[in-house]
């Protein structure tokens, strides 16, 4: 894809930032919708945010691509067909390359421009924003798509990284061109879901891999397919109560919970439930079967020991069996979605080093060295993910009203009103920022840009040219997000969802873990009611 040329426009309605699944869409619907002048910066080559730079080997959606999409054009939705249920990163980079090309997009975004700063001027009410190329631009509106992780990776301080001879890699910052994998040694730290993914894959490639797990996860098989004809005339012929199913749920699938409570029905009939949904695999495992899982402990246990099992009956060694038994909740943490993960650690090319019990001490030049032994490297690869959802806001530079800053304003963990905007920062929306849903993120995301779009469209017909929060809304909505997720399994393990996987981030949960239908029902209220817990002028 080539660099749009968006002309040196400097003064304009709207910066958005970011060119993925937020940015593109939030473009077309200012710049189309409602006519506005737009510029976008992506600090990528291409669009895709996230997509653009997740490429690592095994990277897929682990949510089905059938409404892991855009759902606001029903031509699109007729005339896109994926491969299959979980379409790899290359694919679902081209849908996103593909809706560029079609709504025209490319003209307005500028590339490989990273955004390096944005100040607001209350005298004016607008925001001036500063690339790293030097480019400024003022703006009405600053719009944040950056998403929750693409540009933020972590990398932990570990001893001695600096020295390694071999190569190394984050997930998150895959190159471009291939990496040779082939024949050689190769480590990876971390086992969430881009661990998840990529260990198989690797597997496959690699003479021997280790794998340094800290903690065991549950993972669900995902039984990847490929979806036939009569799979795509069904979906298609029945988009629109797809989408009604999605948008009124509870996760933003059109899948709901089948309304029983995990521990009023027999034994019998919860495996058998439980079974059927194994399955079928994915993602669906979690969100389709008892109401309570997600926050009852008891209901929880249920299925916790039911994964626990299937462990057990997949990894043949009894030592590392153990080592892969997760003790926290399922559910607690993002649930993770495999094709073949528990299955790798059968090879006798793939060791699994249990880095809780024998902590890393070192990087050496030749490999890894943990308390009990050294392992020997020709490539590193670092699975240890990101520092999420703040890290992107903090790698800008942004102040608002009288120099506000969100580091200054967040250091306690971010606030914001319903994920929308933070206090201090008039004309700023964040797209799916902090306190918004997680779930099926295109679906979060369309409910963020709509409801912007909607709100600029009704500030320019009543003369309003500026908007904020008030901080009794933003305490009020984060007191909700935290009693969300203190009833809900996500307070019951550390994750990146709480800041508990970066050492000194400020722990607070950093999405809205309520029910994600109310959630935009909650929007549109508050819109209707005149954008109440905003100040308007
Ligand atoms: O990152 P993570 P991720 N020493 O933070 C370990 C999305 N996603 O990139 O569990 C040793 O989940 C850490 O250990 P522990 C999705 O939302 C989507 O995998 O903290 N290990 C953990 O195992 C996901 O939730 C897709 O003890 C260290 C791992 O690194 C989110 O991205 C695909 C360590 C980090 O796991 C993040 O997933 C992939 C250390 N010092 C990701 N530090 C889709 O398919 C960290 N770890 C759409």
């Amino acid at each position: 894809m080539g660099s749009g040329n968006a002309a040196a426009r400097t003064d304009v309605d709207a910066v958005v930032i970011g060119a993925g699944f937020s940015g593109l869409y939030m473009l077309h619907k200012l710049r189309d919708g409602l006519g506005l002048n737009v510029r976008v910066f992506e600090a990528g080559q291409g669009v895709g945010g996230v997509w653009y730079w997740n490429r690592y080997p095994g990277a897929r959606c682990d949510s089905d691509a059938f409404v892991y999409c855009y759902s606001f054009d029903e031509q699109l939705l007729q005339d896109w067909t994926w491969s299959g249920k979980y379409p790899e990163q290359p694919e679902v980079l081209a849908y996103l390359e593909h809706v560029a090309d079609r709504f025209d997009l490319l003209p307005d975004i500028t590339f490989g421009t990273y955004v390096t700063a944005a100040e607001y001027d209350d005298a004016t009410a607008r925001w001036t924003v500063t690339t790293g190329a030097g480019e400024v631009v003022t703006a009405q509106f600053l719009i944040t798509g950056i998403g929750h992780l693409a540009i933020s990776k972590y990398v932990p301080e570990i001893p001695g990284l600096d020295t390694f001879a071999g190569d190394w890699y984050h997930t998150g910052g895959w190159p471009h061109e291939d990496v040779d994998l082939r024949g050689k040694r190769v480590g990876v730290i971390g086992t969430g879901s881009s661990g998840v993914q990529s260990i198989p894959v690797i597997a496959e490639q690699a003479s021997h891999l280790t794998v340094f797990q800290r903690t065991p996860q549950y993972s669900v098989p995902a039984r990847h397919e490929t979806a036939d004809e009569e799979f795509w005339r069904e979906v298609k012929a029945n988009y629109g109560e797809i989408w009604r199913r999605a948008k009124t749920s509870a996760g933003g699938f059109p899948w709901q919970h089948n309304g029983k409570r995990a521990l009023e029905v027999s034994e019998q009939e919860r495996l058998a439930t439980y079974e059927a949904l194994w399955a079928e695999g994915g993602i669906r495992f979690a969100v389709g079967s008892y109401r309570d899982l997600s926050y009852d402990d008891a209901a929880n246990a249920t299925v916790s020991d039911f994964i626990r099992d299937k462990i057990r009956q997949v990894v043949t060694d009894p030592e590392t069996r153990e080592k892969l038994i997760p003790t926290h909740p399922f559910m607690s943490r993002r649930p993770i979605v495999d094709t073949d993960y528990f299955e790798t650690y059968n090879r006798d090319d793939v060791t699994l080093v249990d880095v809780r019990g024998t902590p890393i001490v070192e990087i050496t030049p030749s490999g890894v060295r943990t308390s009990s032994a050294e392992y020997e490297l020709d490539v590193l690869v670092f699975a240890t993910g990101f520092d999420a959802v703040t890290g992107p806001y903090f790698n800008i530079d942004i102040r608002g009203r009288d120099g506000a800053t969100l580091t200054k304003n967040w250091d306690a963990g971010p606030r914001a009103y319903l994920g929308l905007q933070t206090v201090d920062f008039p004309n700023m929306f964040m797209i799916t920022g902090p306190g918004s849903t997680l779930g099926n993120l295109p679906n979060s995301i369309e409910t963020h840009v709509e409801w912007i779009a909607d709100c600029i469209d009704h500030m320019r017909r009543n003369g309003l040219t500026c908007i904020e929060a008030t901080a009794e809304a933003q305490e009020s909505w984060t007191d909700e997000v935290n009693t969300a997720a203190e009833a809900s399994m996500f307070s019951r393990a550390d994750s990146w969802v709480n800041g508990a996987n970066i050492p000194g981030k400020a722990r607070a949960y950093v999405f809205y873990f309520g029910h994600f239908g109310k959630f935009r029902q909650r929007c549109a209220r508050v819109a209707g009611n005149g954008y109440e817990g905003f100040h308007l002028r």
